[in-house]
């Protein structure tokens, strides 16, 4: 432990803000980090960042919190024979991981081999490694997590542009007069560029579309809201472009000048939503905002229509890619200031995974499997054994490995036993494993407990050290700003390593700027424009200039200096014929039925302050407050004919998988549909894996699967008993019912509902807390035990259970006391809050800690708007994140 705490402890005068990015979302904004010399950081917007400038929203704000070294996994470890995980030495954990590779390659070939990485990686990892698999080991079995994320857009993009380039930039939706919205919940997962928006709206006037089966936190900011069904957005893309032609309102001398196939994609549009009329019908929408939508778009040339998940992840999520780049190409709204297709992408790095290859059916640097382009990067790598054929998909990669046909896996970055779909079987197929390698930062999660063989301690945010590409292209530099702890190594570094000992050459890099010249130089290599990406003028950077590098769009090709924001205004595709591609749309249809069995649509997706699986965000006790549980939303409606009670438990199954989630009874979700978050796994709660329970049906063009669209049933659950505990440690409580971990300040709560009697919850306290000076309070008759158990005045842990739902505020807040005197410890147990400290109810604004109740009161007071709450509270007033929320407490107080 001293020589961690050393490690983290930069001497001298080292405390200057370092500019690095964001390691959450696409948006990609730049973060000033201030080490603390004491293993943390203070953590702000960077003022001169043009993605947010200065600005970050809830998750960006508490990435202080997430810094810390609790469950870090630090140094490599390896199964023994008796199965238990040892630490081992980073030499003899390479040699095990490339002697394991080996091996397989050598007895099954190099297609029994794959890699499984992530969007979260830096470009300079994911090239090392896509190099390694593709180059040298001689497969393209390397899928990342991107495909259950943009790989539609990936497909979409390829078709009509010849090339997967995202014409626009965030300047865009400053100077666009209509922003639409497709299948984005921007508020909550692209917040940043969603304030641009809101400015956009409010200084210049600019309209906003919503389109989503849900009324999220964005769709309350919408002029217009259209409450679409699951997978009509193609119908309504199809019959906006059949109106546009019926209107007259398309630029002929665009289309004539610069594209093909306008005609058939006409004649498929009409086929699927001829009139405006069917168009509703198809979609389930009022005809009237259909008609108002058209009618927007047509007038309105600066249009930005972006998309995200509601498009990318469903069975035609290709298609419907191409019906809303078709709109654009057919007026002429492409790459223009104001007007363009927008994909909003995930991840940080959601781009520079694609820029590398990182998808199995891309080679590298935006190549594809042509003999032209294989023959080009042999070439240029010197590679022994190419790849010359598309590789597995991810869903298809678990399915080769569930057929014992791929043996030897390396996960990197990622968390598949939770997030692919019908994860219980993706997690079976990992322990089929013959080898199983997985790079992490954490001791623990789903996928590392489903039978890792050798565990590989990767640096995290703040220490590594390399690239990101955001969603406009552009390049930032993630810095390190404290060191790396215990033996945690580079990404990249650790893959060079394995290249090395499996006998190649080629992966000799002395550091991040080594990779990242080699990359730049691909990219350029016989590239006389005819390749959209191109980094070639950053091909021969020194190292103090990559150290230095400002953020930068691609492409800039060699002898330039700056990047270019836009793509295509003139045409200049990327297709053989240098026009773009109108792709005729295939009828719509959701890969799956509703029946009697399951008369409900599972909508997945996620929540304001958590990132996916939570192995960061989790750890912080701010982004825990806004929702501390998994959860299902369903419909009033519904809700009664199903027996859900709001705030009661109910079991949400699939033919894949069942979950038992807390009900929110909500009119923001519509009749027929619910919608669960992705983030809980079995490691922070039980029965809230909500990736196993989904379909695994994929896009035949891009393989990404239907995320949001699975038939499910829905029922109550009783338990005898629920309640919460309170410890300063992670703790295990009994696994026979229901639990959702979270931070909280000092320690972790525990949320817990069980049919197990108070006398076992008794008997588990004692023993985890027994040897510790404790308080009891039994009721035998009504079923309720409370307990506290105290190290000194120090609180350590406390536990309530009873029949009745309960609030742990009260005990939240003596557990934030640290010591209590006897007054208070008798006062603990009673559950009320502490004299003198308000009860604050759940967080709305994170970035203030400011709770609902809080808000409320101001309301109260007299605050009759959002703003008038952010000059009594400051809520709001950072990010805005929570803006939709604090209006609704301001239009329903109390509700
Ligand atoms: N807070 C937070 N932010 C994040 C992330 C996170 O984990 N947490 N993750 C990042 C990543 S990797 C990604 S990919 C992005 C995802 O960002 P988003 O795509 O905005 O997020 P989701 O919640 O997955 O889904 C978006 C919306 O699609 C809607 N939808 C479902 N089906 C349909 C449909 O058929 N049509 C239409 N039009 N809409 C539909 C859902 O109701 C949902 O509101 O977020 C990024 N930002
Ligand atoms: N049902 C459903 N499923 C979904 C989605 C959905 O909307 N619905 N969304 C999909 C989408 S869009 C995405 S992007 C995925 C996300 O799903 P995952 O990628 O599985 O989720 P994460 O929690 O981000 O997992 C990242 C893992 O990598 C580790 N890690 C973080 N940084 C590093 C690093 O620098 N190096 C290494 N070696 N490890 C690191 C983290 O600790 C964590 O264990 O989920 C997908 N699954
Ligand atoms: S919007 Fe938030 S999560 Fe996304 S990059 Fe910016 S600060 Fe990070
Ligand atoms: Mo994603």
């Amino acid at each position: 432990m001293d020589r961690l705490e050393a490690s983290r402890s930069p001497g001298g005068a080292l405390l200057q803000p370092i500019r690095t990015t964001c390691p959450y979302c696409g948006v990609g904004c730049g973060v000033l980090a201030t080490p603390d010399g004491a293993g943390g950081a203070k953590v702000a917007g960077d003022p001169s960042h043009p993605a947010n400038f200065g600005r970050l929203c809830s998750k960006g704000s508490a990435l202080d919190e997430t810094l810390g070294l609790d469950g870090r996994l630090l140094h490599p470890m390896r199964r023994g024979a008796d199965g238990a995980l040892r630490r081992v030495a980073w030499e003899e954990a390479l040699d095990a991981v490339a002697a394991g590779f080996q091996r397989v390659v050598d007895r099954h070939g190099p297609d029994a081999v794959a890699f499984y990485l992530s969007g979260q990686l830096l470009t300079e990892d994911y090239y090392v490694a896509n190099k390694l698999m593709k180059g040298f080991i001689g497969s393209a079995n390397v899928d990342t997590n991107s495909r259950l994320c943009m790989a539609s857009t990936v497909a979409g993009h390829r078709r009509a542009f010849g090339a997967d380039v995202v014409p626009g930039c965030y300047e865009d939706l400053d100077l666009a007069d209509l922003i639409v919205l497709v299948g984005s919940n921007a508020a909550w997962c692209h917040p940043i560029l969603f304030q641009r928006m809101l400015r956009n709206k409010e200084t210049r006037g600019a309209k906003l579309v919503v389109i989503d089966p849900r009324r999220t936190a964005t769709a309350e900011a919408a002029d217009l809201f259209l409450e679409i069904a699951p997978g009509g957005d193609q119908a309504l893309f199809c019959g906006l472009l059949a109106h546009l032609s019926d209107a007259g309102a398309l630029d002929s001398a665009f289309i004539d000048a610069y594209t093909k196939g306008f005609d058939d994609a006409l004649i498929g549009a009409r086929r699927i939503s001829p009139t405006i009329a069917a168009t509703a019908a198809s979609a389930k929408l009022p005809e009237a905002a259909v008609a108002q939508f058209f009618d927007l778009f047509m007038r309105t040339p600066r249009v930005v229509t972006a998309f995200s998940q509601g498009v990318n992840q469903s069975a035609q999520g290709t298609d419907k890619v191409n019906a809303i780049v078709n709109c654009h190409l057919a007026t002429g709204r492409i790459g223009k200031a104001g007007a363009s297709p927008f994909s909003l992408t995930g991840q940080p790095n959601a781009m520079g995974g694609r820029e590398v290859g990182g998808l199995a059916n891309q080679l590298a640097a935006h190549m594809g499997f042509d003999a032209q382009s294989v023959d080009r990067v042999r070439r240029f790598w010197n590679a022994p054994r190419m790849a010359t054929r598309e590789g597995h998909k991810a869903v298809a990669m678990f399915e080769a490995i569930e057929r014992g046909e791929i043996k030897a896996l390396w996960i990197i970055g990622t968390n598949p036993a939770v997030s692919l779909p019908d994860a219980d079987r993706a997690r079976e197929a990992l322990r089929r494993l013959d080898h199983l390698a997985v790079s992490d930062n954490v001791l623990s999660n789903d996928t590392i407990n489903s039978g890792v063989h050798i565990l590989l301690p990767a640096q995290a945010w703040g220490e590594k050290d390399g690239t990101v590409t955001n969603s406009e292209r552009r390049v930032s530099r993630q810095r390190p700003f404290l060191p790396a702890p215990g033996e945690t190594r580079a990404d990249w570094a650790i893959v060079a390593d394995v290249g090395r000992r499996m006998g190649f050459s080629g992966f000799d890099y002395a550091g991040p700027a080594d990779v990242f010249r080699e990359h730049a130089a691909l990219s350029a290599f016989e590239n006389d424009g005819e390749r959209d990406f191109d980094l070639g003028g950053l091909a021969d950077i020194s190292n103090a200039a990559y150290d230095a590098l400002e953020p930068t769009q691609w492409p800039i090709r060699r002898k330039e200096s700056r990047g270019r924001a836009r793509f295509f205004a003139e045409g200049a595709f990327y297709t053989a014929t240098k026009r773009a591609n109108f792709v005729a749309p295939e009828q719509p249809a959701l890969k799956t039925e509703l029946s009697a069995a399951r008369p409900l649509r599972l909508n997945t997706g996620r929540i304001r302050d958590q990132w996916h699986t939570m192995t960061r965000t989790g750890a912080s006790p701010r982004l825990s407050r806004h929702i501390a549980e998994p959860f299902v939303e369903i419909n009033p409606r519904d809700a009664a004919s199903f027996g859900v009670e709001d705030g009661g438990f109910a079991i949400v199954a699939t033919d894949w998988a069942e979950c038992v989630l807390r009900a929110v009874v909500t009119d923001r979700q519509p009749q027929g549909q619910i919608f669960a978050p992705i983030h809980w796994s079995d490691e922070t709660a039980s029965l809230g894996r909500v990736g196993a329970l989904v379909a695994p049906f994929v896009d035949p063009y891009s393989g990404q699967p239907e995320a949001k669209a699975t038939p499910a049933a829905i029922s109550p659950r009783a338990f005898a008993l629920q309640g919460f505990l309170l410890s300063r440690e992670k703790a295990a409580p009994p696994e026979d019912g229901w639990r959702a971990r979270a931070a909280v300040e000092g320690g972790w709560t525990y949320r817990l509902a069980s049919d197990a009697p108070p006398q076992a919850w008794r008997s588990f306290f004692r023993g985890a807390f027994g040897a510790k000076d404790a308080i009891e309070y039994i009721d035998d008759s009504h079923g309720a035990y409370r307990a506290a158990a105290f190290e000194g005045e120090r609180l350590v842990a406390t536990l309530f259970i009873g029949p009745e739902p309960m609030s742990w505020d009260g005990a939240l807040a003596f557990f934030a006391l640290e010591r209590l005197d006897g007054a208070q410890r008798k006062a603990l147990l009673s559950g009320r809050p502490p004299d003198g400290v308000a009860d604050d109810g759940p967080l709305i604004c994170a970035c203030f800690g400011v709770g609902a109740k809080r808000i409320e009161a101001a309301i109260g007071a007299g605050c009759k708007t959002a703003a008038d709450v952010g000059k009594a509270l400051r809520a709001g007033t950072n990010c805005g994140s929570c803006l939709p929320e604090i209006r609704r407490l301001v239009t329903q107080p109390g509700g």
